[in-house]
């Protein structure tokens, strides 16, 4: 990213598209809306748009309400991305991983600058792409540091911005967590942002469903390989459907898999109608991206990743185990 070329596209005033991945995270979605506030600021328009749903426990971030979901407004979307001066993708590494919305970026006439901190990224006219990042979020503040735009950071901002760090980072504890993640917090605390508040929005907003459906998949789902270090936890559409399942309602259930001690790796499988989707989380050099990659149609992060097989629940539990028994020869 060279900033003396970038500074010139912020010239004079733009309409600026932001994009993120499909099933929005805390980082996505925070990294959307902070950049959209900041640009909002320096006076541009900016417009959010995500190809599908973002959890409910993201709606308090500033500007939520008022970002475009592509599958419930498709015309909406299309134009703005086809009548856009800019184009922002955030927090995903290649177009064909938003799907549809992929399709009309890449498409669109507008140059596409890229904020993200996943493996291998595709090429775009400008690129922040930085793998050793905490979070988007993290790098989005660099990227609005480095145009000098730190000023206009205040307290909702900067609840974005932390929100996208601190869950990317499972709460300042994975190794990505750097001494630069703490000053970019620090730095945050100073414009506004009350820490609490955004923990508190986050993780202490529990329905009452959803807490007796981590309970039921950790008392009755949860298998534990001592041999191989593998946690496994699956959920079928109908398990999910008896606690009244909600998006997001499943988000971190992989990791009391990993917190089993001597767990190296755990495995996630919630069942959709027509497919069944996978999270993977490991410990030290296990890398689950190569993994997700050569046998879970996927990737992510070394110590993160997601899948996705076409199989019903029971047969993609087969197709795990059999993948990381033959792993282990
Ligand atoms: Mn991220």
């Amino acid at each position: 990213m060279d900033y003396n070329i970038v500074r010139k596209l912020f010239e004079s005033p733009k309409k600026i598209v932001i994009t993120a991945h499909r099933s929005p995270d805390a980082d996505a979605i925070g990294s959307s809306l902070s950049l959209s506030h900041v640009l909002t600021k320096v006076g541009h328009h900016c417009d959010v748009v995500i190809p599908d749903a973002f959890p409910s426990f993201l709606d308090w971030m500033s500007g939520a309400s008022q970002i475009m979901v592509f599958d419930s407004s498709e015309q909406e979307a299309a134009a703005k991305i086809k009548e856009a001066d800019l184009i922002f993708c955030l927090d995903y590494n290649r177009l064909d991983r938003i799907a549809a919305v992929g399709d009309l970026v890449r498409n669109a006439t507008a140059p596409k600058i890229l904020i993200d901190h996943h493996i291998d990224p595709a090429t775009f006219d400008y690129m922040l792409s930085d793998t050793n990042a905490s979070s988007t979020a993290e790098l989005v503040f660099d990227f609005v540091s480095n145009l000098d735009w730190v000023d206009r950071i205040d307290a909702d901002v900067a609840a974005c911005m932390y929100a996208g760090m601190m869950t990317d980072t499972g709460s300042f504890k994975y190794p990505s967590t750097t001494a630069h993640t703490h000053r970019v917090a620090a730095e945050l605390m100073d414009r506004g942002l009350k820490p609490t508040h955004v923990h508190q929005e986050i993780f202490d907003n529990n329905s009452f469903s959803r807490l007796q459906l981590i309970g039921y998949a950790l008392t009755n789902k949860l298998e534990f390989n001592e041999t191989n270090g593998v946690s496994i936890i699956s959920l079928s559409v109908d398990e999910k459907s008896r606690f009244n399942f909600k998006k997001g309602d499943t988000e971190g259930l992989v990791n009391y898999g990993l917190s089993i001690g001597g767990a190296r790796m755990a495995v996630f499988l919630s069942e959709e109608p027509a497919y069944t989707k996978m999270s993977l989380r490991s410990k030290g050099d296990l890398d689950v991206n190569v993994i997700a990659r050569e046998h879970f149609n996927g990737g992510g992060h070394k110590n993160a990743a997601g899948g996705k097989l076409d199989l019903d629940i029971s047969a993609a539990v087969n197709k795990v185990k059999d993948v990381l028994e033959s792993l282990d020869n």
